[in-house]
């Protein structure tokens, strides 16, 4: 027998994954394509860690008289990116040991670039030009070159981005005339949290606002998402859902993808939830995104358990989990067999239920270790439980990056988990008489980081 151990680490170094959920826009998108030290150091999960440790009179909104006094969080978010950047590295890699995931990310990144010794030098400067190296590094280099030689350096094939057409900053880049070139390393998703958070304010003003504008109501919703599914050519749909999320299907989805389902009853014009007033998150769910996706034979990705906002000074890090109710998830993958549903759950007490219910539904595919639960001790714990659930008909994982170096440290820790995971259950297969290849390994850990979910996407 061979070194099991050097073989699954050699196999799971070598292999290019498909990251199938990013936050990563084209360099087309200009500024939206974020990269470099102060969009690493200003990544929510550094800003929410760093106001862990700052005092509490900077909670207060007031604006303080008192020179070098702590900033109040309004008053950090309205500073330059650069200055925000300086406050994180300040609190969490001089004061402090850099001991998180996250902060021990930006270590990573940063090593992986070959840039330690410029980390180690700013950690010792002084306050003010401390990042100025490290940000003349980054500034040399040219945006689609550099895109390019991340994923060949993180061994990403392809990343899917989150295209969202109800932000206007972003829409605009699809809608000029010469569209944004997306490079073979990047592909679309069309993302559509207003619909399932039943946000009909921003649902209406997203079609009056659109060019040319659609009827507010439940068929010009089908509309817009028709033209967006046009320009935008989405690998799948996708969304989150608010917290407390059920959806209450009101009819059975039996029809086959592609072929216009067999509905019950006719649309309410304009909209209208049951109790009379603008549609909910659950009519629009059934009535708007199932039917389309159905329509236009797109799989929906939902991601489920974020609890939005508990904290909404921090902005993008104010955002907590919930333990979720998935009774309506079922009931979805049993309604609508032929839609496709890539599901990811962001509560660890949540991740055995989906386990099981991933094993009842063939329309359903897990996929990835999302945020709090993207850390070595949770994915570790999580892929374990999913190889003695389901074997390798899973996707491991997906990084959630916003910045792009990211993608260099997301895979490297993600690289890390999986080898002692996978050893273990080996080695637990091979002492009870079955004889693994190298070859099997290989196969496995291509089926594990983009196999699985190449093969559910072409069902
Ligand atoms: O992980 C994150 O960056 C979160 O802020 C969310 O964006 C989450 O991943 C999402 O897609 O909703
Ligand atoms: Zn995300």
């Amino acid at each position: 027998m061979f070194d099991l151990n050097a073989v699954v680490a050699r196999e799971v170094s070598a292999v290019e994954v498909i990251d199938v959920h990013t936050h990563l826009l084209p360099p087309t998108h200009g500024q939206l394509m974020l990269y470099g030290v102060d969009a690493l150091l200003t990544y929510h999960y550094l800003v929410a860690e760093t106001w862990m440790v700052m005092p509490l009179d900077s909670e207060a909104d007031s604006t303080s008289t008192v020179p070098d006094a702590p900033p109040s969080k309004d008053e950090f978010f309205a500073w330059p990116l650069a200055r925000q950047a300086e406050l994180v590295f300040e609190e969490l890699f001089v004061k402090r040991t850099p001991m998180s995931e996250a902060c021990r990310g930006f270590i990573n990144v940063l090593s992986e670039l070959g840039l330690t010794q410029l980390l180690r030098e700013a950690a010792t400067k002084p306050a003010k030009p401390r990042l100025d190296a490290l940000r003349g590094w980054f500034a040399q280099q040219e945006p689609a070159e550099y895109l390019e030689r991340v994923c060949q350096l993180a061994k990403v094939k392809y990343v899917v981005m989150t295209n969202i057409p109800f932000v206007p900053e972003e829409a605009v880049h699809w809608k000029l005339k010469t569209a944004p070139i997306v490079s073979p390393r990047l592909k679309t998703a069309l993302r559509v949290d207003p619909i399932l958070a039943g946000d009909w304010t921003t649902v209406a003003a997203a079609l009056r606002r659109n060019e040319p504008a659609h009827p507010e109501t439940l068929e010009g919703c089908k509309a817009y998402l028709r033209e967006w599914i046009g320009i935008l050519k989405p690998v799948y749909l996708m969304a989150s859902t608010p917290a407390g999320f059920k959806c209450t299907l009101t009819r059975r989805g039996v029809g086959r993808v592609g072929k216009k389902q067999r509905v019950g009853d006719e649309h309410a014009e304009p909209p209208s939830s049951a109790a009379g007033g603008t549609p909910t998150g659950s009519d629009l769910f059934e009535k708007v995104l199932l039917e389309i996706a159905v329509e236009a034979g797109l799989p929906i990705a939902i991601k489920i358990g974020a609890v939005r906002g508990v904290n909404p000074a921090l902005r993008a890090g104010g955002d907590a989990v919930e333990v979720a109710d998935l009774s309506w998830l079922r009931e979805v993958c049993l309604a609508y067999p032929h839609v496709k549903l890539l599901v990811t759950v962001l509560s660890a007490e949540n991740q055995h239920e989906l386990c099981v219910l991933a094993r009842k539904f063939g329309n359903l595919h897990l996929y990835g270790c999302w945020w709090f639960c993207n850390n070595p001790s949770m994915i570790e714990s999580i892929t374990k439980m999913r190889l003695e659930m389901m074997g390798t008909a899973f996707t491991f994982n997906h990084t959630d990056c916003r910045v792009v170096d990211q993608l260099l440290y997301k895979w490297k820790h993600s690289r890390e988990s999986l080898v002692p995971v996978l050893v273990t259950q080996y080695r637990k297969i091979v002492d009870a008489g079955w004889p693994v290849s190298e070859a099997d390994i290989r196969r496995d850990v291509q089926l594990l980081c983009g196999g699985s979910y190449e093969a559910f996407m072409a069902k």
